[in-house]
């Protein structure tokens, strides 16, 4: 039975965890960790940095400790050091509730998963032409009407403001910070659905639940629309401790260029206004940002845009890291609108090098977005995402150098028993060599 101690001289047989004399070379998440044959220290300078060090310890562990059930000891663990600390700040992941609503213990289960691969950012697509997620209280409808289907036409779903605010406490007690997206100026059908005074010609559509994209948009020229944003975003920013709100911004086809452009402005000027950075997809770059403002790269050069801007970028490209495409024409979910991405495509890419004017500094980091069209459930989800999602961790955290496909694949294969023992419906992609 182990017992926690929280003071006193480290004894033998234990695991001592400290952050005292933390070397701050290792910075927020970096930490030391020394298995000697007497006890195991791991020292961080940050609470941040101990809490990854136990994932590579849990890891370092035989598989059965994954389990959910009891397991007999005794628990060998391999002596060594480990001095580690990751590449990029941003290593994160994106889950789309809008095409199909997923409940809370769903992503916290999900959640749990990108804290065991030390993922530390988890954005959240809230709203879609197919669904509002999220109670807005001075605009009701949008849950209530815009949250009442999904894709397929399903009960749909959405989170009172409580049962989000939950998710995003649950994700910081595992440092990962929780990214709200509401996507702005287009794909906002489920919002136009909800009040009519929100529409150009006064009147609310239908409700959509279908998977076109692209033919949605606010009525920018509008005050109302801005009360709306304004109202939206404000709320958004009073339930979210993170300094970054998401305003989306891709796809806005239905929207003038020149309305886009003023969109853009007008809404970063909103976001900074309620005290935080504005996010978005790539395409915001045919506006005018702030050296604050971080842009998505997912298809396009307009990462290249962002950076001339000042802007910094997260690398998301929809070839190699996006979760929702098919591993292969086998695959019973997904897309394959960019091609297939199998298990080695998806680790073998590097964000430095990805769009040619984006490099290494103006990198914040990756995140890997997992499209729910064809998801509709947490075993859909696990399926989609695992192993792609561990070599998306690999990217964010270790070294580019020394970076092998042939070593990683053995190390995946290795890993398969700790799947298993996490019950992690994962992919057993034929490229693994699965124990
Ligand atoms: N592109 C759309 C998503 C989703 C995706 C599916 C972005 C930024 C294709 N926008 O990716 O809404 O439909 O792979």
């Amino acid at each position: 039975m182990s017992v926690l101690a929280t003071s006193g001289a480290p004894a033998s047989g234990n695991i001592y965890l400290t952050t005292v004399d933390g070397d701050p070379a290792l910075g927020e998440e970096g930490y030391e960790l020394a298995i000697t044959p007497d006890m195991v220290t791991l020292g961080a300078c940050q609470p941040a940095g101990l809490f990854r060090g136990i994932q590579t310890i849990r890891q370092l562990l035989p598989p059965q400790i994954a389990s959910s059930t009891v397991q007999p000891g005794p628990w060998k663990i391999a002596a060594g050091m480990i001095r580690d600390y990751p590449r990029f700040v941003w290593r994160g992941t994106m889950l789309d509730v809008a095409r199909h609503f997923f409940s809370v213990e769903d992503v916290k289960r999900y959640i749990d998963l990108l804290a065991y691969y030390k993922i530390n950012r988890f954005h959240m697509h809230l709203s879609d032409d197919q669904g509002w997620r999220i109670a807005i209280h001075t605009w009701p409808n949008l849950a209530t009407h815009g949250g009442s289907t999904q894709v397929g036409g399903g009960r749909g779903g959405y989170y009172t403001q409580a049962e989000y605010s939950n998710i995003v406490t649950y994700a910081q007690r595992r440092y990962i910070m929780v990214v709200p997206e509401i996507d702005m100026p287009g794909h906002t059908h489920a919002a136009l659905a909800s009040y009519a005074e929100l529409n150009c010609n006064g009147v609310a559509p239908a409700l959509y639940t279908g998977t076109d994209v692209g033919f949605s948009s606010l009525d920018t020229g509008r005050e109302k629309t801005w009360a709306f944003v304004d109202d939206v975003i404000g709320e958004m920013a009073a339930l979210t401790p993170g300094p970054y709100l998401h305003i989306g911004g891709d796809e806005a086809s239905a929207t003038s260029a020149a309305d886009y452009v003023h969109f853009i402005g007008r809404i970063q000027a909103i976001v900074n206004a309620h005290g935080k950075q504005m996010v978005g997809w790539e395409e915001i770059a045919q506006g005018k940002l702030l050296a604050t403002t971080v842009a998505q790269h997912w298809h396009s050069d307009l990462a290249r845009q962002a950076v001339q801007q000042g802007a910094r970028i997260i690398m998301s490209p929809a070839s190699t890291a996006y979760l929702d495409i098919k591993y292969n024409a086998a695959t019973p979910l997904g897309l394959s609108w960019p091609g297939y991405i199998d298990v080695q495509t998806a680790y073998n890419w590097d964000p430095a090098t990805q769009v040619v004017g984006v490099s290494e500094g103006d990198v914040l980091g990756v995140e890997a977005p997992l499209w729910s069209e064809t998801l509709q459930t947490l075993d859909d989800i696990e399926f989609m995402a695992f192993p792609r999602l561990i070599g998306l961790a690999e990217i964010g955290w270790s070294p580019a150098a020394g970076k092998s496909w042939d070593e990683y694949q053995v190390c995946l294969g290795a890993h398969g028993p700790r799947l298993t023992a996490l019950g992690v419906n994962f992919y057993r992609s034929a490229l693994v060599p699965w124990q």
